[in-house]
């Protein structure tokens, strides 16, 4: 039996509470993944960071356009939760339904409703916060994601509006919270974040299904909301219970956390919604490079509002810009991939700038403005290289 397979089975017997412990029952074997994470974590696919795992864009290059699930990077306040489908519920309640007592769905019941499948990345308002103290001399504390806290997938599932239909969904409705199954996170609850009625009955998805797989425990099984283009808190979960109110709902996750504070911004700077313009390179920082040989830069740019327009690359450290090759699938709420031609002259260090521009004409800055929680890092990357 492989160690990921003992694993499994120890966290299938574990009761859920008992599952933020597991990391003082490790085998030196184990101590190396975070407690909580159902698959396998290999270090050249992974870094750990607490209790989550970050995509290593570094060992990306060749991977198909969605992210395989064994490669989709993990992002838990707590642990996985693993729960019974037989058993599992979905309740559907509140004061902007006909009857406020609402209803509950079996995943038999949801499976029976119209299916949809939408290709949309997930991706943390946090990915790329470690560049606010590296690249701006600003560091925040938090997961030092590098870029790695994002992945695309073909999501199955039944649309948030026929279900909120099913439920007697009225006029008055306002704000749609999806809550999470996972333990509690400390006095904040469960996990949980508004949508306003407009995005939940536009293009939200309760997806049970990730690349053509039953969803895995570590991407919210049995069922988990996807919202497309927007920051990767919005997308509960292990969904459990989805209250839809007559009135504006709170918690932790769109008042405390997930907004922009700091001297650049207001007091009463919104809830973050969609995501920015970001680039990454499928090279190590400090990859070696042989001079005068000519090598295929590859990456991938994203944008929560809008396709990838074009894509630049400098050699010179931001002085001139010069346009990738954009291929293949180029999706809404997604990412395209891209490649630059590259014949270094001489030996030394040199820096990689990539800078992309949406359809919705965004373009990544040189920097960006400072926030306290260093959420939406979309500031041109400088990604070293050293040529031998
Ligand atoms: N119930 C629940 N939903 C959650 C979270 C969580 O901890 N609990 N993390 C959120 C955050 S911050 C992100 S970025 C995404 C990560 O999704 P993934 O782990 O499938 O990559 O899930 C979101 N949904
Ligand atoms: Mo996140």
């Amino acid at each position: 039996m492989t160690l990921s397979r003992r694993r499994f089975l120890q966290l299938t017997a574990a009761s859920v509470p008992a599952l933020a412990g597991l990391g003082r029952l490790g085998s030196p074997a184990w101590a190396q993944t975070p407690p909580g994470i159902v698959k396998p974590l290999p270090p050249e696919w992974f870094t750990i960071l607490g209790t989550n795992a970050e995509m290593r864009w570094d060992t990306a290059a060749g991977l198909p356009y969605w992210t395989p699930n064994e490669r989709f990077f993990v992002r838990n306040h707590t642990a996985t939760p693993l729960i019974d489908p037989a058993t599992y519920r979905l309740e559907v309640f509140g004061s902007g339904l006909r009857r406020a007592e609402g209803i509950s769905l079996s995943l038999r019941d949801l499976k029976r409703l119209p299916s949809r499948t939408i290709t949309a990345a997930i991706e943390c308002a946090g990915n790329g916060r470690s560049f606010f103290g590296s690249q701006q001399a600003t560091p925040v504390p938090g997961s030092q994601w590098k870029l790695g806290a994002v992945g695309v997938a073909r999501w199955r599932g039944v649309q948030l509006r026929h279900v909120l239909e099913r439920a007697g969904v009225t006029r008055r409705a306002v704000d749609v919270m999806p809550e999470g199954l996972d333990a509690v996170v400390g006095d904040s609850g469960h996990v949980r974040r508004p949508l306003p009625i407009g995005k939940a009955l536009d293009d939200v998805l309760l997806a049970y299904e990730m690349n053509g797989r039953p969803l895995p425990p570590d991407h919210g099984a049995p069922l988990r909301v996807v919202v497309p283009g927007w920051v990767g808190i919005a997308s509960i979960k292990w969904v459990g219970r989805i209250e839809v109110a007559d009135h504006q709902l709170f918690s932790t996750w769109n008042t405390t956390q997930y907004r922009l504070t700091g001297p650049a911004y207001p007091a009463d700077s919104p809830p973050l919604t969609d995501q920015a313009v970001k680039s990454a390179i499928e090279l190590p920082f400090g990859a070696q490079l042989q001079a005068r040989r000519r090598h295929e830069v590859t990456g991938r740019s994203w944008s929560g509002r809008a396709p990838i327009e074009r894509v630049e690359v400098s050699i010179d450290g931001g002085g001139r810009f010069r346009r990738a090759e954009l291929y293949g699938a180029n999706l809404p709420n997604s990412w395209v991939r891209w490649r630059f031609p590259l014949t270094p002259r001489a030996p030394g260090p040199l820096e990689l700038q990539v800078r992309a521009t949406d359809r919705a004409r965004r373009t990544q800055p040189a920097t960006v403005p400072f926030n306290d929680a260093g959420y939406l890092f979309w500031a041109v990357v400088k990604h070293p290289v050293q040529v031998v």
